[in-house]
């Protein structure tokens, strides 16, 4: 098959997904275009069946806002009839799943015919999506789509109490490739905690929703009685003022930013815990990333985390913003080093229910699928 990737570049959830799915679908023989602004951030443009289309949005100083949805509908097009794709696949409904609409439009002008899947990943339905500014061409985009799917049972409820949406919904959950989890370098731990303190970690892109602050919270209340070093992996508009309370609470000493990285999977392997705190979350790729890691997840009840995070079992899971809860439960596992263990056991038998070998398939049905569908009249 020849699929169209259209995603968001950057270390964002969505992105990651979309960008291991495509690679995994051209592993198996399909041939994948991944149609974006610039490079994703996991892509390996030397490996086989895989192809790279950047969006160049044109600047001109009458724009205030250069218009991408005009540059990507167009490069859509070209990449459609140049490449014969049979699939446009666009993660992320904004604005994504409108722009294929329009491209889908342009080509059918011209006699030539494409399908459209959206898959909806989090804030373009439960934060941004329903914005005024944006609900009505969601909502008609979500309709639209040949096939729309989302991450979460939580987050196809979010959209059905949402939005409009007659079109039916199916939820495939997203998924890590459990390979990559195991043969690993090895753990070395010594170089964040020389003393063998704990080592607790929060990756995420410092967006607001994150609540790093409750990260920081929760770990003064754990360091008060336990050694530990937290270990902050991503960046984002968040991460300054998350570095002036670190500094305001004078934990800086125990507290390392480590920015950007491409290697979560080793820092992730020397964590003993994991910190998933968002307010708003449809999936929580990272806490699944942590359990395949064998870290076990102190989170937050937000959207569909506990569809991920055992309450008891491969983590614990507090109500948004219980800061003592959370603190609570941390100590609970870092107090007692057998069940520590067991949840880390635990974590990654978890994780492997969303191992790619069992998820993909439920794209490549779709994607049959999507070609049976009747074309338009
Ligand atoms: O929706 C977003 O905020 C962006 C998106 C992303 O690109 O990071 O994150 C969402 O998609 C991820 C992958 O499906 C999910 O694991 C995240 O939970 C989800 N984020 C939110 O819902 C806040």
């Amino acid at each position: 098959m020849r699929i169209g990737m259209v995603l968001y570049p950057t270390f964002g959830g969505s992105g990651v997904v979309a960008t291991e799915l495509g690679k995994a679908l051209a592993q198996k023989g399909n041939q994948v275009h991944f149609i974006t602004y610039s490079m994703p951030v996991r892509l390996d443009i030397l490996a086989e069946n895989v192809h790279y289309h950047e969006v160049k949005v044109y600047e001109y100083p009458l724009f205030e806002y250069a218009p991408y949805e005009l540059a990507l509908a167009s490069k859509l097009v070209d990449v459609v009839k140049k490449e014969q794709l049979d699939v446009l696949h666009v993660h992320y409904a904004i604005p994504h799943a409108y722009t294929a609409f329009m491209a889908k439009q342009i080509l059918a002008a011209d006699g030539v015919s494409v399908k459209v899947i959206t898959t909806l990943h989090g804030t373009d339905v439960t934060l941004v999506g329903r914005n005024p500014s944006y609900k009505s061409a969601v909502t008609f985009s979500i309709n639209q789509s040949d096939i729309a799917t989302c991450v979460s049972e939580n987050l196809k409820v979010e959209t059905l109490d949402n939005f409009d949406v007659y079109k039916d919904i199916e939820v495939v959950p997203n998924f890590i490739d459990i390979n990559h989890y195991v043969d690993e370098k090895p753990c070395v731990r010594s170089a964040i905690a020389p003393n063998d303190e704990a080592i607790l970690t929060h990756v995420s892109n410092f967006r607001r929703l994150k609540r790093t602050d409750d990260v920081v919270r929760v770990f003064a209340r754990i360091l008060e009685q336990k050694p530990a070093r937290l270990l902050f992996v991503g960046d984002g508009p968040a991460r300054l003022d998350t570095q002036k309370l670190v500094k305001e609470m004078g934990l800086q000493d125990h507290v390392v930013f480590m920015g950007n990285s491409n290697d979560v999977i080793r820092v992730l392997c020397m964590s003993d815990l994991f910190f998933l705190l968002s307010e708003h979350e449809s999936f929580g790729l990272a806490a699944l990333e942590a359990m395949a890691a064998k870290t076990p997840v102190i989170s937050s009840n937000a959207g569909g985390i506990p569809e991920v995070v055992e309450h008891g079992f491969n983590g614990f899971v507090s109500n948004i913003g219980d800061v003592d809860d959370m603190a609570k439960n941390a100590l609970t596992l870092l107090n007692d080093p057998q069940l520590l263990e067991r949840f880390k056991v635990q974590a990654f038998e978890s994780a492997q229910k969303f191992d790619i070998h069992k998820i993909l398939p439920l794209y490549e049905s779709l994607y049959e699928r999507v070609m049976l569908s009747p074309q338009p009249s």
